[in-house]
């Protein structure tokens, strides 16, 4: 059977890659904070990532980007929810919501959330007994660190083996608190405690993560990596992020988290028809 992710009570057909448009509802994202904000403006680009083509749409009450440092829940629920409860009833996307707190991942749940995408993949306490009993999909990321420091010094002996391994742990305690594979996307964690050297090791080596035999979602988008290869700012990096999308579709992606919905879903309609011969 080809590729598939049960979210809630829905299902995401997986046979070929498919768009995450991501929407920060946060005043300081690295490449779009604070343009959320007000709720007008959020309703009308999440309806537009959907327009453009996303099969999901990620909304973050906090920013994890590197030196973010963590917010409350309470501030996380006063972001992300208003949007969440006024979109549910208008989009037939499926709805993810970018968080790690329990209390979130509940509140999300019962607003109608499709998918939990997890940067601690689900190690809060708490965290993976609320998404078990949410019924969300889980999607789990590797971070070596925090994000408040962990671009200082990361090290890896064998970076591929040891994000593999680590997934593999978190699938493990997925399914020992009930979340069954079906529910489960993983994720390598790109720019999360890795040099560029790391990233492009990962990129290269995508199809390994996908051995756990769950579908892989890459987040390349925008990030320091794209900056680094082609010399840009945040703002100047469609293209390259646009290229690593399609190198990661290549390399066995089914998921794109990518700011750039349109020129992304365009890209992969191009790779989907060559595949398909
Ligand atoms: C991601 C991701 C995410 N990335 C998932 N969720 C971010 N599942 C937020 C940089 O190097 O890849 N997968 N949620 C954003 N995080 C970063 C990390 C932003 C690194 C920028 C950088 O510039």
């Amino acid at each position: 059977m080809s590729a598939q992710l049960r979210c809630g009570e829905r299902t995401l057909a997986l046979d070929s890659p498919v768009v995450m448009g991501v929407l920060n509802l946060t005043p300081d994202s690295f490449s779009d904070g604070g343009r959320y904000l007000d709720p007008d403006q959020a309703l009308a680009r999440a309806l537009q990532i959907e327009a453009e083509g996303a099969a999901l749409i990620d909304l973050g009450g906090e920013s994890t980007r590197p030196g973010a440092a963590p917010v409350s829940a309470a501030e996380e629920l006063r972001r992300v929810l208003p949007l969440l409860e006024r979109l549910r009833p208008r989009t037939r996307a499926i709805l993810s919501v970018d968080t790690s707190k329990p209390e979130v991942i509940r509140a999300a749940a019962a607003a109608g959330a499709d998918l939990i995408n997890d940067v601690y993949a689900l190690r809060a306490p708490g965290a993976l007994e609320a998404a078990a009993e949410s019924g969300c999909a889980v999607c789990l990321m590797h971070m070596q660190g925090e994000p408040r420091t962990m671009q200082h010094a990361p090290h890896y002996e064998d970076v591929v083996r040891e994000v593999r391994a680590f997934l593999g742990e978190r699938v493990t305690a997925c399914r020992a608190a009930g979340i069954p594979d079906e529910r489960i996307v993983l994720d390598p964690g790109f720019g999360f405690g890795k040099t560029l050297e790391h990233n492009l090791t990962l990129l290269r080596h995508l199809h390994r993560v996908r051995a756990e035999g769950r579908p892989v979602l890459a987040g390349l988008s925008r990030k320091s990596m794209i900056g680094a290869l082609t010399g840009k700012a945040a703002g100047e990096r469609l293209h390259g992020s646009v290229a690593a999308a399609l190198i990661a579709a290549q390399n066995g992606a089914e998921i794109l988290r990518v700011h750039d919905v349109a020129a992304t879903v365009d890209a992969l309609k191009v790779l989907a028809a060559a595949a398909r011969g």
